[in-house]
């Protein structure tokens, strides 16, 4: 456990928006085998936005309900839109590490419902928005990097503030709650780069309780 020697670093990058350095690294085999367990029953796949998009991002989800967007609109679905069947159910290892982690950021008891899964390849970036399509705004959300590292932005809450970059490496963990909880935010171009255990890519796990 490398948090026996040296006590894991917290940034506060914002009002109850708290980095955890390297709080995923101890179980990063384990978050990427499952991963992969999620990804051969829900296929990662480009969704199409509102406007008629093709998001350069892919998308799986596992959980009671998954986020997903075609031309009708932005929904929380209980079935894979791609194969009809439910999500697949979310690892306990998942919501251990992300109700741990948002304790450890001064969040007790978040339980997800859900936990989007996305995947960039190098040039996948995701444009400055708002997550808004959960139930109860009181709830944090908790993400986790793996993989190539990405130029997280941290806006305000009108699109027009100038958003802070924060860099996101493998391991990372993110909680956000309270006044950040509505934050634009977004993510810069991914840059080429081969991550000893993940390849060309980066994962982001975002746990939310939709419902
Ligand atoms: C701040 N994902 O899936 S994680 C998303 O790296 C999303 O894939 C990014 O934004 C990614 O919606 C950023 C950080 C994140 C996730 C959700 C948030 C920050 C957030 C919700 C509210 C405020
Ligand atoms: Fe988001």
């Amino acid at each position: 456990m490398s948090d026996l020697f040296e006590p894991q670093e917290r940034l506060v990058i914002g009002e109850q928006a708290v980095l955890l350095r390297g709080r995923a690294l101890a179980a990063d085999s384990a978050l990427l085998s499952a991963i992969e367990a999620i990804a051969a029953r829900a296929p990662f796949r480009r969704m199409i936005t509102p406007g008629g998009f093709e998001m350069s991002v892919a998308m799986t989800n596992c959980g009671q309900v998954g986020w997903v967007t075609d031309r009708t609109g932005y929904r929380y679905a209980p079935c894979d839109p791609t194969t009809g069947e439910p999500w697949p159910a979310m690892p306990d290892a998942f919501a251990t590490l992300a109700g741990d982690a948002a304790s450890a950021a001064g969040f007790g008891d978040f339980v997800p419902d859900a936990c989007l899964v996305n995947c960039y390849e190098p040039g996948a970036r995701l444009s400055l928005h708002q997550d808004k399509d959960e139930q109860d705004y009181r709830h944090p959300v908790v993400s986790v990097s793996l993989g190539l590292p990405a130029t997280f932005q941290f806006g305000g809450l009108r699109r027009s503030d100038r958003p802070l970059k924060v860099p996101l490496a493998h391991g990372d963990v993110v909680v956000w709650g309270g006044p950040s909880r509505l934050v634009f935010h977004g993510v810069l171009a991914l840059e080429d780069g081969n991550h000893p255990l993940v390849g060309r890519r980066r994962y982001n796990l975002t746990f939310r309780r939709a419902l």
